[in-house]
């Protein structure tokens, strides 16, 4: 260990302290001394995990400073502060993030390398904390990211899952899961706050009590209790001092032991109630885009809406604000369905617990939520069973019955008795039995509901809250989607961020549409040379990794045509698949074939209980085991499954894509966000006419675009007129031939019946319309593939791509939510030693 440098040398000041400068000496200091303080190691016993904990330390010191004077000062103001409701964060690795935002990459690099350290090895070292699914979870995360570059004041409440989205492995083809047990080692990010624990009531019954005036209340028994703990992360913005809140609850029992039961000598009987208590944020459901009526997922979801919204109170209270200014203080969103039982809960807190009468809470409670909803599938809408929500939630069927009621006075009052309308909007679905909507809930709940792409709001207007829109048409809005350049830019593609920044400086990466800027360049040479080697050296990258985890060797000048996300009939990987055996049955019919080398990569989780979608893996997975290792197809074709596809593994695929498959059934996929990633990281998109594909095109420029397929007119009309696959089956020998070989074994070892259930259900049903869409897919493919061919016309699009990306910054959509949904204020935080200036 050195000798502790007082003269702190690079950041000109006297003296910087250990847990706050940041010069590279200092930094190196600091983080000896948490290897030595934090993990009990000095360097020849450390291992990397020891050093890569001694620099998460180091990161969070100099977070801590952020966020303890971010508190400060929103405690002082009483600031307006958001509260994004969501069951998922897939906040994916925070250390690159944080260095990245502290504006300290390059200072840790350099502490680093004269550590004789590789910080690339450290960071891969980081366990990504899974806790989501998909585009949901990960729009959450970038939304924190944007929130608080933009230095508005947040919350983010979710649940501390103990096992996220489990690990996929690939065993003979098939997905395989595997526990993800991320907190195993420690998470250096967050830090408990037992204090502020929470009492969440689950079961039991209501009755009836007067209050000191006299007047009716209902007073909630309970059949047990379960404690919620809140664990904090720290989300910094970038280049500011802003560090927001990540609150994730942890379930667990009121007392460890049931003192009692263990006199009664019951040991095992003792800890029975800590360990159901503790099952309940155990882990997170792997389900995207459908939905299971599971008993302990309502619970989950009632659970952290009840912390967070008893977390506000307790805010409100130490503010001493009055409840009535509960919307002034907070603006609630919902991240769709999952948290929609917040509606009902905040009623029940402020009537029940707090003595108001309904009509001002009533009010308090629609100014305060917004709701977002990200799907129009109608598998994917939450309804509870009265059964189950009455046993759980009892009270809260009670208010959701009274909130029922008044609603449908209203809409009587405005539509006269229309039996078939009050059906329709009644937040109790009693067509086929009897359940709660949760999307009605959240509706009638709320002053603003959006959608997440043009498209995605217009349908929903048109059809699924079509009566909704009817009824209250001034609460719909659309807000697109949007990324964060810092991670998806910044982070995972450093060449291309070097090369922008060195033609337009840096403000790009706080002000996305700046980005335009490199437009100039498009179509010069040594831009497009200097783009070129860039895209090069990151499918470089790509090919060795891909090497590693699956074996295959591909080639880097090959075209990089990728497909990376959840595997589900809507997405269509499996028309992408009969793309891939068309090629190679072109090539195996003409060995001479000049065609444009691909290398087709796929990657994504099936959800465990969905079994189509796990066997397009295994089908993805078949093709490639032939297609591979045929001598006839040489390099001209890979095709390559990536297996365990998360946050972490996706940061190098997005820059090393030539081509980005954005190919959902139109009408389906609400917006995508993947579709965005690639495209600002320069890959053209060959994609429908669906979700944000639609305003990508239009901002990119339609030559700049590959457009194909069915629009949703299209789609509508098709289904109407009585859509036959079969027939563009028989009708077309290339698709037949693909079709054939799936059914007749030739991808499955001469098993006829493996695929067999897809076979059936794309020739029978085909409810995506994959067959419809064949041959238009095909030969915009072969025009792709014209297009590579044509390098310079190719580098030109591909800049103009990024330059044009600008709107789908996060930052943008967060403006927007701030402007039109929260109403709600930037926030600046200076640190102390700014302030006086005395360090
Ligand atoms: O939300 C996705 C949409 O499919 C995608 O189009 C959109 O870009 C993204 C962000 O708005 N939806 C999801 O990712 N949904 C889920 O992951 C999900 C998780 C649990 C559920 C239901 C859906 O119970």
């Amino acid at each position: 260990i050195q000798e502790p440098q007082l003269q702190g040398q690079d950041t000109g000041m006297q003296c910087e302290d250990d847990r706050t400068g940041i010069g590279v000496e200092t930094l190196k200091r600091a983080f000896l001394d948490n290897l030595f303080y934090v993990q009990g190691k000095f360097p020849a016993l450390a291992t990397k995990h020891d050093y890569y904990m001694a620099l998460a330390y180091t990161v969070r010191d100099r977070l801590l400073q952020r966020w303890v004077n971010t508190a400060a000062i929103y405690t002082q103001q009483g600031s307006r502060t958001v509260a994004y409701l969501s069951a998922e964060f897939l906040m994916g690795p925070h250390l690159g993030n944080n260095l990245i935002n502290l504006g300290i990459y390059n200072q840790v690099q350099q502490a680093m390398t004269e550590l004789k350290l590789d910080l690339k090895e450290l960071l891969a070292k980081e366990e990504e904390p899974g806790l989501g699914n998909g585009g949901l979870g990960r729009l959450a995360a970038c939304y924190l990211d944007s929130l608080a570059s933009l230095e508005i004041p947040t919350l983010g409440y979710g649940i501390r899952y103990e096992f996220g989205i489990f690990d996929q492995l690939i065993r003979n083809g098939w997905q395989v899961e595997k526990t993800d047990k991320w907190l195993r080692y420690g998470n250096p990010w967050e830090i408990a706050r037992p204090e502020w624990a929470v009492s969440v009531k689950f079961g039991g019954r209501t009755e009836a009590h007067k209050n000191a005036q006299g007047r009716y209340r209902v007073r909630w028994i309970p059949h047990k209790v379960v404690l919620g703990i809140p664990y904090d992360t720290p989300i910094l913005g970038y280049k500011v001092n802003t560090a927001n809140t990540l609150r994730l609850w942890k379930a667990e029992a009121p007392e460890s032991f049931d003192f009692e039961a263990f006199n009664r000598g019951n040991y095992y009987g003792a800890v029975d109630q800590k360990v159901t208590s503790e099952n309940l944020t155990k882990v997170l459901y792997p389900n995207d885009e459908t939905y299971e009526g599971k008993q302990l997922r309502l619970e989950q979801q009632y659970f952290f809406v009840s912390c967070a919204l008893q977390d506000m109170l307790r805010i409100m209270l130490r503010q001493k604000l009055p409840l009535e200014q509960f919307h002034e203080k907070f603006a609630v969103q919902l991240n769709d369905t999952h948290p929609a039982i917040a509606v009902a809960e905040l009623m029940r807190l402020l009537l029940d617990e707090h003595d108001m009468d309904w009509e001002p809470a009533w009010e308090i409670t629609q100014k305060t939520f917004g709701y977002t909803n990200h799907t129009l599938l109608p598998e994917a809408l939450e309804k509870w069973s009265l059964k189950l929500f009455s046993s759980l939630l009892p009270r809260h069927l009670e208010i959701i019955y009274e909130i029922n009621w008044r609603f449908l006075e209203q809409v009587r009052h405005k539509f006269g008795t229309d039996e078939g309308r009050i059906g329709r909007l009644s937040l109790i679905d009693e067509n086929d039995g009897k359940f709660v909507r949760m999307a009605h809930l959240a509706c009638v709940g709320s002053h603003k509901i959006n959608g997440v792409a043009a498209l995605h709001s217009e349908l929903l207007q048109k059809t699924t809250l079509l009566d909704f829109y009817e009824f209250f048409p001034e609460k719909f809005t659309n807000i697109t989607n949007g990324v964060t350049p810092r991670r998806w830019i910044v982070l995972s593609n450093p060449k291309l961020t070097n090369l922008i920044t060195s033609c337009i400086g840096d403000n790009w990466i706080k002000h996305l549409e700046d980005v335009q800027r490199i437009e100039t360049y498009a179509e010069d040479p040594g831009f497009q040379q200097e783009w070129q080697q860039i895209k090069r050296e990151n499918k470089v990258n790509v090919a060795e990794i891909l090497l590693d985890r699956t074996g295959v060797k591909v080639d880097p000048d090959s075209l990089f045509d990728i497909q990376v996300k959840r595997i589900h009939q809507y997405k269509r990987q499996h028309l992408n698949i009969l793309h891939a055996i068309t090629l190679y049955n072109q090539i195996k019919q003409n060995p001479n074939l000049d065609i444009t080398p691909r290398t087709l990569i796929f990657a994504g989780k099936a959800a465990p209980g969905y079994y189509i979608a796990k066997l397009i893996i295994k089908l993805i997975n078949s093709v490639a085991e032939v297609v591979n290792k045929d001598p006839d197809i040489g390099d001209r074709l890979k095709v390559v499954f990536l297996p365990d596809y998360n946050v972490k593994n996706s940061q190098p695929i997005y820059p090393a894509a030539d081509l980005s498959e954005q190919i959902s059934t139109a009408g389906k996929e609400a917006s995508g966000t993947g579709n965005m990633k690639f495209a600002m990281n320069g890959a053209l998109t060959i994609g429908t006419l669906d979700g944000t594909n639609i305003e990508i095109r239009n901002a990119v420029g339609a030559e700049n675009f590959f457009l194909f397929g069915l629009t949703t007119e299209d789609v509508g009309a098709l289904r109407l007129t009585g859509y036959r696959p079969r027939e563009y089956y028989k009708e077309n020998p290339q698709l037949k031939q693909a079709i054939d070989q799936i059914a007749s074994g030739y991808f499955s070892h001469g098993d006829r019946s493996l695929f067999k259930p897809l076979v059936d259900l794309l020739l029978d049903k085909d409810p995506f319309m994959l067959m419809a869409d064949y041959q238009p897919y095909i030969d915009c493919q072969q025009q792709v593939s014209q297009t590579y061919r044509d390098r310079d016309r190719w580098l030109q699009m591909s800049i103009l791509n990024t330059a044009r990306m600008g709107k789908f910054s996060s930052d943008r959509a967060i403006r927007e939510y701030c402007q039109q949904i929260w109403k709600v204020q930037p926030v600046p935080v200076q640190l102390a030693a700014e302030k006086t200036g005395d360090g």
